[in-house]
C-alpha cells in the first residue's frame, strides 16, 4: 500500500517540495477555514514566501466545525500537493501549515488570543459572516451572530471569535492581529472591520473604539479557480507523488491575489509568490466579482438548466457562450477607471480559464448559496448600470435564469443549497407560474435587493417577461433570442 505523505524524503523528482526547513519557521498565521481555495492559493503563496524571506510565518489552520480536513493535515505533518491541471499536470507539496484545528472553537479562540499570531486571515465562504451589508453593521439575525452575541465568551462563530480574540489581546496588552479577510466580498476589509466593530460594539463601546484605532482590516482580491476535491484529485496526487494524501486539492494554472499594504505587525513577502501589493484594492476587486464571478454564476445556473455539468461544458455551448461574454460586457461598463485594470482583455483571458479541458468545475458548486452570491454579483452592478443609465438586459437575463431554475427545483420537490434554501423552495412552491410573485418574493428576502433596484419596475418587467418566456418556450429558445436583440 502507498505510504501517506508525511515527509517529503522520496519525492519523485519533478514534486516540487518547501524551499525552506520547515521545523526553522514559526506560526504567525492564524487561518479560518481550510476549505480546498485556501489551500490552492494563500497557503501557497506563503510557501513562496517562506522560501525567499524566511520568517516566523507559518500557517495554523482551523474549521470551526469540521474535524476531517485538520485531521488529515495533522496527519501528514501538515503536509499536502497541490495539483496543478492544465494540459499537463503538475504536482507541488506545501509546506506552509502546522499543526491545524478542528471542529473545536475554543481552541481556535485560544490560538488567536497567541501572542505570535500576527495576521488572523479568513476564507470562510459568503454566508458564515453575518454582516448586514446595507447598514454596514451586524445582522443580528444570522444564527452564529445571535449566539455570540448571547454567549460573548464562548463564541463559535467567525466575528464572535475574531471580537473575542481582540478582546483578550488588547486586556493582556499584546498587539492586535491585522485581520485580512480572503471571502469573495466587496471591499472585504471593511465589511470584515464593520462586522467586527458591531459586534464590539454591543459589549464595550471602548473595545470599539480601541479595535477601531488599532486593527487593520486590509482588503484583498483573490482568485483561483479550484473544483471541489474529488476521489480522481486523491488518485491522481498519489500518482504524481507516489504517496497518499488526504489534504491533496488541485487547481488551474492561473492564480491572482491582490492585497491592499496595510500590515502593522508585518506580512510575509507573499510577492514572492507574484502577490500584488497595492495601495488600493477596490478596482480589481469589482472587476473580478463581477466579471468572474458574476458570469459564474449566470453559467452556473444556466449550465443546470441546460444539463451542462462542467464550466467548460459551458463555454463550449454555441448558445451560451455569447451570453457568458455579454455578461462579463455588462459588468465591466460598471468598473471604474483605474490603473491595471482592462476588462476586454480580461474576458478573453476568463475565457481561456473557463474552457480549461482539465479542470472539472461543476456549475452545481457554483450554483451554491444564490442568496448570497447575487446580490453582489449582479444586482449591485445592475444598480450601478441603472444609475448611468446602462442596459441591464443581461441582468434581467441572468436574474430569470436563477428563477426559473429554482421553480424548476421546486417542482421536482427539492431546495437549493443555499442557507435560504427552505425560504426559496417555499416562495417558488406558492408562487407557482406567477412570475411577478416569484420575483417580488425572492427579490424581498432581507438584504438582497440593493436600495438602486428596489423600486425600478422597468428591471422587474424584463425578468419577468424573460421568466414567462423560459417557461413557455424553454431557455434554449430565450437564449437565441436574447442573441438575436
Ligand atoms: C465561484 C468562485 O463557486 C463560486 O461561486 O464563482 O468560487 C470562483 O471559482 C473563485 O472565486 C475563482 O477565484
Amino acid at each position: 500500500m502507498t505510504r501517506r505523505l508525511t515527509d517529503c524524503t522520496d519525492l519523485p523528482r519533478d514534486v516540487q517540495r518547501p524551499g525552506y526547513d520547515r521545523a526553522a519557521h514559526g506560526i504567525g498565521i492564524l487561518h479560518l477555514g481550510l476549505g480546498a481555495f485556501h489551500r490552492a492559493h494563500q497557503a501557497v503563496y506563503t510557501d513562496d514566501a517562506l522560501a525567499a524571506e524566511g520568517g516566523d510565518w507559518r500557517i495554523r489552520g482551523a474549521n470551526l466545525r469540521s474535524r476531517e480536513l485538520p485531521e488529515a493535515l495533522n496527519a501528514q505533518n501538515g503536509l499536502y500537493t497541490v495539483v496543478e491541471r492544465s494540459g499537463q499536470e503538475r504536482a507541488r507539496v506545501i509546506g506552509a501549515h502546522g499543526a491545524a484545528i478542528g471542529g473545536d472553537p475554543a481552541a481556535v479562540l485560544r490560538a488567536a488570543c497567541d501572542p505570535a499570531i500576527r495576521i488572523l486571515s479568513l476564507t470562510v465562504s459568503e454566508k458564515a459572516y453575518g454582516i448586514d451589508r446595507a447598514a454596514m453593521d451586524l445582522d443580528e439575525s444570522h444564527a452564529a451572530v445571535a449566539a455570540d452575541l448571547a454567549r460573548p465568551d464562548a463564541p463559535a462563530g467567525v466575528l464572535g471569535i475574531v471580537t473575542a480574540a481582540l478582546r483578550t489581546r488588547r486586556a493582556a496588552g499584546t498587539a492586535p492581529f491585522t485581520a485580512l479577510c480572503c471571502d469573495n466580498l466587496p471591499e472585504n476589509g471593511a465589511l470584515l472591520r464593520a462586522g467586527v466593530l458591531g459586534m464590539a460594539r454591543r459589549r464595550d463601546p471602548d473595545l470599539e473604539r480601541w479595535i477601531a484605532e488599532n486593527v487593520a482590516f486590509p482588503a484583498t482580491m483573490v482568485d483561483r479557480i479550484t473544483p471541489a476535491v474529488t476521489d480522481r484529485t486523491l488518485e491522481d496526487a498519489a500518482a504524481l507523488t507516489g504517496h497518499r494524501d488526504l489534504a491533496a486539492v488541485e487547481t488551474e494554472p492561473f492564480s491572482q491575489w491582490v492585497i491592499e499594504d496595510h500590515f502593522p505587525q508585518g506580512r510575509p513577502a507573499w510577492e514572492a509568490g507574484g502577490a500584488e501589493l497595492v495601495g488600493d484594492v477596490r478596482a480589481h476587486e469589482a472587476m473580478k466579482l463581477r466579471m468572474l464571478n458574476g458570469s459564474h454564476s449566470l453559467l452556473a445556473y444556466a449550465g443546470q438548466m441546460l444539463d451542462l455539468t462542467y464550466v467548460r461544458d459551458t463555454v463550449d455551448d454555441p448558445d451560451l457562450e455569447p451570453l457568458i461574454r455579454r455578461h462579463m460586457q455588462a459588468a465591466a461598463a460598471t468598473l471604474p477607471k483605474a490603473a491595471g485594470i482592462e476588462p476586454d482583455g480580461y474576458a478573453r483571458a476568463l475565457m481561456a480559464r473557463f474552457a480549461n479541458p482539465a479542470i472539472a468545475h461543476e456549475t452545481l458548486q457554483i450554483a451554491t448559496d444564490g442568496t448570497e452570491k447575487v446580490p453582489l454579483r449582479w444586482l449591485a452592478p445592475a444598480a450601478d448600470l441603472l444609475r448611468q443609465g446602462g442596459d441591464v438586459r443581461a441582468f434581467q437575463f441572468a436574474v430569470a435564469v436563477w428563477l426559473a431554475w429554482l421553480s424548476d427545483l421546486a417542482q421536482r420537490g427539492e431546495a437549493p443549497n443555499d442557507p435560504r434554501g427552505a425560504a426559496l423552495q417555499d416562495l417558488a412552491r406558492q408562487a407557482g407560474d406567477d412570475d411577478a410573485a416569484l420575483l417580488r418574493g425572492v427579490m424581498g428576502l432581507p438584504g438582497l435587493m440593493p436600495a438602486g433596484l428596489a423600486g425600478d419596475e422597468g428591471f422587474a418587467d424584463g425578468v419577468i417577461d424573460r421568466l414567462g418566456a423560459i417557461r413557455r418556450n424553454g431557455l434554449r429558445a430565450v437564449m437565441r433570442q436574447e442573441l438575436a436583440a
